[in-house]
């Protein structure tokens, strides 16, 4: 740890990425050397978490933490984010494993909420200028900005990526929110986190970035994931026009 401490907590999830984990946290280091990362591994059959705890015992930036199964995107981050918060990281990152998410792009999405006290939240975005996907079937292009279009229009919130995993969240906004009442699994984990930071006031700038299908490993999205979203987005919707706010 340098005298002036980590940028961020760079926090990963993981279930069976053995092909994918080593050269994810090399990338990550590669593109910010002061940040730390977090991977917080399910107890993947692959042996994930072995690789990482290797890696570990070599650099002291990396960290992990081990749960015992399969317990969802959601629970994972918010362990990871409770880990944060207790070592006073002043930034909090969301990324997969997979490559999907260019680490090249950490740098200008730090920068985003550094440089401006009123931004809560950057974005990594692949439906703003200057975003793309790379190799990405058409189906899943097609789900993508529908749910995006569908989550803009029922929530009224003006983000063109709200189911975006590549994030940067200032710790504080983090800290302000009651954790304990997140119980979003798939997709709609990253709607409700965008929710909360609204409902602070905070601005949420979007980073355009250039997104890409994994290339080893395989999808753990499933179609539960995706009617569990469309339900919350509704239901939050409602509560957002009507009742409560959240
Ligand atoms: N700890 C943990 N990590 C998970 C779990 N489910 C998925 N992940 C990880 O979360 C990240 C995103 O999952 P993906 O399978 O890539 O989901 P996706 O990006 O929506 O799907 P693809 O576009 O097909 O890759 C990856 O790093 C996964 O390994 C889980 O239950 N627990
Ligand atoms: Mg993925």
């Amino acid at each position: 740890m340098t005298t002036q401490g980590p940028t961020a907590l760079v926090v990963v999830p993981t279930y069976d990425e053995a092909e994918n984990v080593r050269g994810i946290i090399e990338a990550v280091l590669g593109a910010v050397p002061a940040a730390h990362l977090l991977v917080v591994d399910d107890g993947s059959p692959d042996g994930t978490g072995d690789i990482v705890r290797a890696v570990a015992a070599e650099d002291d930036r990396v960290h992990l933490l081990q749960r015992s199964g399969k317990l969802g995107l959601g629970t994972a981050y918010v362990a990871g984010f409770r880990w944060g918060l207790e070592r006073g990281y002043p930034l909090l990152v969301e990324m997969d494993a997979d490559g999907s998410h260019p680490a090249d792009r950490l740098p200008a999405m730090i920068d985003a909420v550094r440089s401006d006290d009123g931004v809560l939240l950057a974005i990594g975005s692949r439906w703003v200028a200057g975003g793309s996907v790379v190799d990405w079937p058409l189906r899943r292009e097609v789900l993508s900005r529908g749910a995006n279009t569908y989550a803009r229009f029922v929530l009224g919130i003006g983000v063109h990526d709200v189911t975006a995993g590549f994030r940067v969240y200032r710790a504080s906004a983090v800290a302000a929110m009651d954790l304990d009442t997140i119980d979003s699994k798939g997709y709609c984990f990253q709607v409700d986190m965008t929710l909360r930071v609204d409902a602070q006031g905070g601005r949420i700038v979007e980073v355009p970035i250039r997104f890409r299908d994994r290339v080893h490993g395989v999808s753990k999205m499933s179609g539960g994931i995706v009617v569990e979203a469309m339900l919350r987005v509704t239901q939050w919707g409602f509560q957002r026009r009507f009742g409560r706010r959240r």
